[in-house]
């Protein structure tokens, strides 16, 4: 492996490190397993594909998996029919794990972690969040845009072959949690990756298409719903949108269809705080928000307010009550954010709502979108709207 030792890119003495470390544990094994966080978003699926693919081709036999219902527009991908579905794991056996994109084992779908806890484990990471717990072999780096972007250097150190097919889905990855390359956490060498990627021939404007271009008749019919349900106040700071349980069920769609509908009160000028109310079919009781920021104004205050979570600028939460109880215990909240002098991360007691039943976990995962990426130290943008899902 000396040609394998030789760096193809510029790297630090803690990633060789654990760069090592997860060769070392590769070499023990045969049979790996690799699965991103729970609704894997174009990340999570992206870096999965890509490294069963790579590790493949390298003499392993390497296994993705993932809810493959909850793939949304990400089911294009090359490499999607390969995955095995988490509810089909349990008679499989491995002997290495390795977590793409998870900042925590409690992000990994339900499945996979009894199968999981059992092997020893890669970590393969970019959440700020990522406490390191995990692992014998930890390539983690919060300033990398993606997890795509981490199996990209690994690859190439490695010395493995890309393919295209590997290539489109580390774009995907990339694509998906910079925003299309808008976000704060787009650096030099994300570039240098993707400008490497086009070389086994990513159709890009292909998969812009797909992802960003082009919506189901279900998705457009939510996003006129949407729209019509607009409300901008608080100067135009504020702007909120609303989906019911009654409008899903009018154009027969899901939250899957609604991924992108946070844009909507997002794109409206000087625009601070987006808010988007939905309801989940069969749980009119409680309340979904996804909560976008701009500026110094921390959407995981707000979130966690409610038992809530996310990151700095893309967070959300369940909350206890029926749609319009629910809208105005949030408007509440943001008033009192722009009243408090504390806009920026803060320590704000969660509200206590009466609850019938246990509080929800944090918000659904897909409201985070791109679960992590850009996590509560980064000035990144929210992260991407992850297709199909969440988190
Ligand atoms: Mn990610």
């Amino acid at each position: 492996m000396s040609k394998a030792a030789k760096p193809k890119v510029a790297m630090t003495g803690a990633e060789r490190e654990s760069f090592e470390a997860a060769k070392k544990a590769l070499a023990g094994a045969k049979r790996i397993l690799i699965s991103g966080h729970l609704s894997p978003d174009g990340d999570s699926l992206g870096s999965m594909i890509a490294l069963s693919r790579l590790l493949t081709a390298a003499g392993w036999q390497a296994f993705a998996t993932a809810d493959v219902n909850a793939l949304g527009k990400l089911k294009f991908l090359d490499g999607v029919n390969d995955i095995i579905p988490v509810r089909k794991l349990k008679r499989r056996k491995f002997d290495l794990f390795i977590a793409v994109d998870c900042a925590a084992f409690s992000r990994m779908p339900p499945e996979v972690k009894p199968v999981a806890e059992k092997l020893p484990c890669i970590c393969i990471d970019h959440h700020v969040t990522n406490d390191g717990t995990f692992g014998i072999a930890q390539i983690v780096d919060p300033a990398a845009s993606s997890a795509g972007e981490l199996v990209w250097r690994f690859a190439k150190w490695m010395d493995w072959k890309l393919d295209k097919t590997v290539a489109e889905a580390l774009w995907v990855s990339i694509v998906t949690d910079t925003g299309r390359f808008a976000y704060d956490s787009t650096r030099p060498g994300t570039m240098r990756t993707a400008a490497d990627l086009l070389k086994y021939g990513v159709r890009t404007a292909l998969i812009n298409d797909i992802i960003y271009g082009t919506f189901s008749s279900k998705a457009i019919g939510l996003k006129r719903i949407a729209w019509r349900s607009l409300h901008i106040w608080k100067n135009r700071k504020v702007a909120e949108v609303t989906l019911s349980r009654d409008d899903f069920r009018a154009v027969r769609g899901t939250k899957a269809d609604a991924e992108d509908v946070i844009e909507i009160p997002r794109s409206v000028v000087r625009n601070e705080i987006a808010l988007f109310f939905y309801q989940i079919p069969d749980r009119t009781k409680e309340t979904r928000c996804s909560i976008r920021t701009r500026g110094d104004l921390d959407a995981t205050v707000l979130a966690a307010k409610f038992g809530g979570g996310g990151h700095v600028k893309a967070a959300g939460c369940t909350i206890n009550a029926p749609l319009a109880k629910a809208k105005r215990m949030m408007r509440s909240a943001v008033k009192e954010m722009f009243k408090s002098a504390c806009r920026k991360t803060s320590k704000i007691q969660p509200i206590t709502v009466k609850a019938e039943k246990p509080a929800e976990p944090a918000a659904a995962p897909s409201d985070v979108s791109a679960p992590g990426q850009q996590t509560v130290a980064q000035p990144a943008q929210a992260a991407a709207n992850g297709q199909g899902g969440a988190s």
